[in-house]
């Protein structure tokens, strides 16, 4: 616990490190009241370091020294080395050495999770990114990369399994019913890579063969109760590795890849070299147990940390700033990959309404940072939306402007000239210039500068000479500590259509041939201003702006609602006709927030929802994306100073409104897509389930007696999760109170005993404005299957409280925010990474309308002056309050 303030760490400051370790020999004695360990270092100096140091600095945090030795002398604590600020200061140490330290920790009362931890039992670690540390001392910094021998020695009864990075070289029994396993890992890695599992674990186990034609032993390690939640994940393993190899000719490279699924884990999972460790809800998954979103999200996930074996641990970066280097590539490899695997227009829409709504919101915020940010004080709050998503929007610009082939040559590159190697985005950036000839000097500008570009577009057309012309202004708002910002380079992908929907041909000079011409260009911005000259128009064109969303950018420009119903029906980009209808949506609600009257609903609107449901022509997993309204969380983020509670009645105005319009359109579309097939995971298949589940939604949100039966009945008769959690969420959002709570009583008694359900139907409860009141959300905090050492179940009840129940969680009485503020505080001395995290929905305060804004800042302000605050909450709630 600290109450100083933390300090602050800045790029500019960087130094290569003084000393470098070859290798690390570990040895762990596990037992239950703590842990042992033994760790053997060949340490010597940094050729490149122009340091001068005799010392040697080595990071440790909560660790108990038993023994420091050097060249196999013992070392004496006051004359040959210290303990300060954490760190362990060996002095007069020679140009080369080994150093031997020995430490106990205590896995059992670790409950931040970060280092050596118990879950359910199992030892199990997590070191990215400074957790190495807390397991013993050492240069924990990902710039030094060491080969690592792991030996693990426990009971053998109760940790039959002993698992770390690489390959498994030896093992054998010991006394007392001990045995140990020696594992060793022929690549050089950082320490964040480290890892460690011992427990009672099944192992699913499967081979891929290579494209070189090696056979890898694949294995999923998990309590033997979840035996039979592996496939998915399986399947979705070797998916990617095939994907790696076929679209960036990446092959594994050790003999065997490990996942082991724990139940307690702050994140979503962790890519450590050969042992990928998960949160369970990331890995296991069962039709009964999962929702097609989980399968999904499952997919997605084992991809990630599969695709990080290239990008990021092969290349990994050269300090925590370049975090982006891993996270953004990485990102934007497995968006690319869920994308290959079923709709890309989907995929899009997903990734961009992420963007839009959670990203953009914090480049606006207090906390806003460049993708590359230049200080920190806790590292473990970076791992944001801006590092990953706009990290990832950042490597898909650099593809959309270099196209596939040159990219490809690029990402060869990159891997080829620094393999093994710890690196900057500038090297990225630096092997895609060299690879395909282009300066992309200021594009960089993308790494650098915090804040959504603004592009104010507007047009003119030219009926005499057939000109339509586009000018494009470009700026870059400030943020915390940048101002005065500098243009970006911006590919903006358009396209223009004609009065009957037709592609026309962009034409940039008067005498070019329209036949054979582009019907889609992507326009490079650089400057503040730019004015495009399309030539040949006998007609005023409807433009298509911003196709597939082809840079991280706000743009604004005056539709027409009439143009916007027009690209809903004929943009040729699925993209960009999801985009219009939702730019439509917000128009319509932003129209009514204030007003009560139901009158004012655009009947273009009505009309044009009518024809998506009745449109079969259309890709029906694009229809059931084009029917979500704008969510509360992307309409709050568009308003300059917005009042929850007006928003909400408007969003739920015109939701009630199109659902009473629409009625016999709904009920025609549930059954339409609800006829009997067997259960698949296919793109169809969850379409199908995803449009019966919104019709089910829309019913019963006018408390429509059709939907509620069907409702009840589906609850009944379905044989798997996405359509009981379909019924159960249309059930728990509506009025029928009865139904609502039989329908959660009876789903609990099914599935009380399987913790990703559970977690789900806590959600379900949470995000509900008639089921998770703050008096209700209270009752799950005290429910038996609440647990405060569960990062999963704290965030499906309170962090899906803050950050999906808005109306709730903005009572203008302030009681939402008290209870967030009361929960941070009681987090923070258990897990403080998870506090900082939940904490997010209160330091947007200023944005908001002043009745608002003034409560959420007291609520702030009580977390802030809480005794002993962690680094992580220090400077979130400072960064939020002070600027
Ligand atoms: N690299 C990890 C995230 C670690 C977070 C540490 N606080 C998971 C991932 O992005 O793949
Ligand atoms: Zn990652």
């Amino acid at each position: 616990m600290r109450t100083n303030q933390p300090q602050t760490i800045y790029l500019s400051e960087y130094k290569v490190p003084a000393y470098l370790v070859d290798t690390v020999d570990l040895r762990f004695e596990l037992f239950e009241e703590g842990a042992r360990v033994h760790s053997t270092l060949a340490v010597r100096r940094n050729p490149e370091s122009t340091e001068g140091a005799a010392s040697l600095r080595l990071d440790g945090d909560s660790l108990k020294l038993e023994r420091v030795a050097l060249n196999g002398e013992e070392l004496v604590e006051g004359d040959d080395f210290e303990e300060i600020g954490g760190q362990l200061v060996i002095t007069n140490v020679p140009a080369q050495f080994t150093l031997t330290v020995v430490t106990w920790i205590e896995p059992q009362n670790n409950t931040r999770l970060e280092g050596l931890y118990k879950s359910s039992g199992m030892f199990c670690t997590q070191c990215e990114a400074e957790g190495f540390r807390c397991i013993t001392y050492f240069p924990d910094r990902p710039d030094v990369m060491a080969r690592y021998r792991t030996r693990i020695e426990a009971d053998k009864l109760s940790c039959p399994v002993l698992l770390s990075n690489g390959n498994d070289v030896e093992r054998g029994d010991l006394e007392n019913g001990r045995h140990f396993v020696t594992w060793e890992d022929p690549f050089p890695k950082p320490s964040y890579l480290f890892a460690l599992v011992a427990g009672d674990l099944v192992e699913k186990q499967d081979t891929f063969k290579t494209c070189s034609g090696r056979d890898i032993d694949l294995r999923i390690y998990v309590e033997p109760r979840n035996a039979a939640k592996c496939e998915h994940a399986m399947d979705s393993l070797k998916r990617s590795m095939r994907w790696d190899e076929e679209t960036y000719g990446r092959e594994y490279d050790l003999d065997i890849f490990m996942i082991v699924a724990v139940d307690d884990f702050n994140m979503g999972a962790m890519e450590n070299k050969g042992l990928n460790i998960f949160n369970s809800s990331c890995v296991l998954a069962s039709q009964e147990t999962a929702t097609d979103l989980a399968f999904q999200r499952i997919e997605a996930i084992v991809a990630h940390e599969y695709f990080h074996n290239w990008s990021g641990n092969r290349v990994t970066c050269r300090d925590w700033f370049q975090l982006s280097l891993k996270e953004g590539f990485t990102v934007f490899r497995d968006s690319t990959f869920s994308a290959d695997m079923g709709s890309p227009t989907v995929k899009r829409i997903e990734d961009v309404t992420l963007l839009r709504t959670a990203q953009f919101a914090e480049d606006a915020g207090p906390m806003a940072h460049p993708v590359r940010p230049a200080s920190y004080m806790e590292i473990t709050n970076f791992y944001t939306l801006t590092i990953y998503e706009k990290g990832a929007e950042v490597v898909r610009m650099i593809h959309t402007l270099l196209g596939p082939d040159m990219f490809r040559k690029g990402s060869n590159l990159y891997f080829e000239r620094h393999d093994g190697q710890a690196v900057t985005t500038d090297d990225f950036v630096k092997a895609m210039e060299d690879a395909s000839g282009r300066d992309l000097t200021q594009f960089r500008l993308w790494y650098d500068q915090a804040g959504t570009p603004v592009l104010a577009v507007s047009d003119d057309y030219d009926a005499e000479r057939g000109i339509y012309s586009l000018r494009i202004q470009q700026s870059v708002p400030d943020t915390p500590g940048q101002t005065g910002k500098k243009p970006q380079h911006i590919p903006f992908a358009l396209g223009l259509l004609g009065a009957a929907g037709e592609a026309l041909p962009l034409l940039l000079e008067s005498g070019d041939k329209a036949a054979g011409a582009p019907t889609e260009r992507v326009l490079e911005l650089t400057d503040a201003s730019h004015t495009f000259e399309f030539h040949g128009l006998a007609q005023r064109p409807v433009p298509s702006l911003l196709r597939h969303f082809s840079a991280p950018v706000r743009v604004i420009y005056p539709w027409s609602r009439e143009q916007l119903v027009f690209l809903m029906s004929h943009d040729l980009d699925g993209f960009n006709r999801w985009d219009a209808g939702q730019r439509l949506a917000v128009d319509v609600i932003q129209s009514l927030v204030g007003f009560s009257d139901d009158a004012g609903v655009e009947p273009r609107l009505v009309q044009a929802y009518r024809a998506l449901l009745g449109d079969l022509a259309l890709d029906q997993a694009l229809v059931d994306k084009m029917l979500q309204l704008p969510s509360e969380a992307y309409l709050i983020e568009l308003a300059a100073s917005p009042d929850v509670a007006a928003i909400h009645r408007a969003r739920e105005q015109v939701f009630h409104h199109l659902a009473t319009s629409l009625r016999e359109e709904l009920i025609a579309c549930y059954h339409r897509n609800s006829e009997a097939g067997t259960y698949e995971v296919t793109p169809e298949s969850i379409a199908r389930r995803s449009l019966r589940n919104t019709a089910l939604a829309w019913l019963l949100m006018i408390s429509d007696d059709t939907g509620r039966d069907l409702a009840l009945q589906q609850l009944r008769d379905a044989d798997n999760m996405t359509d009981r959690m379909g019924a159960l969420r249309a059930l728990v959002n509506s009025d029928y109170a009865a139904e609502r709570s039989k329908a959660l009583e009876d789903f609990y008694e099914r599935f009380q005993d399987d913790p990703q359900v559970v977690e789900q139907w806590f959600a379900v409860q949470s995000s509900s404005d008639r089921a998770g009141q703050l008096p209700q959300i209270h009752a799950l905090l005290t429910h038996p299957a609440f647990d405060w050492k569960n990062p999963n179940k704290i965030r499906s009840v309170v962090g899906v409280f803050a950050g999906q129940n808005l109306a709730a969680f903005h009572n203008p009485d302030g009681s939402g925010y008290a209870f967030l503020a009361d929960q941070v505080c009681r987090l923070d001395d258990s897990n403080p990474q998870i506090a900082a995290r939940l904490v997010s929905p209160l330091t947007r305060w200023k944005k908001f309308a002043p009745a608002y804004s003034s409560l959420m800042r007291s609520a702030l302000e009580r977390v802030r002056d809480k005794s002993g605050l962690s680094a992580d909450l220090y400077e979130v709630v400072h960064k939020s309050l002070g600027g």
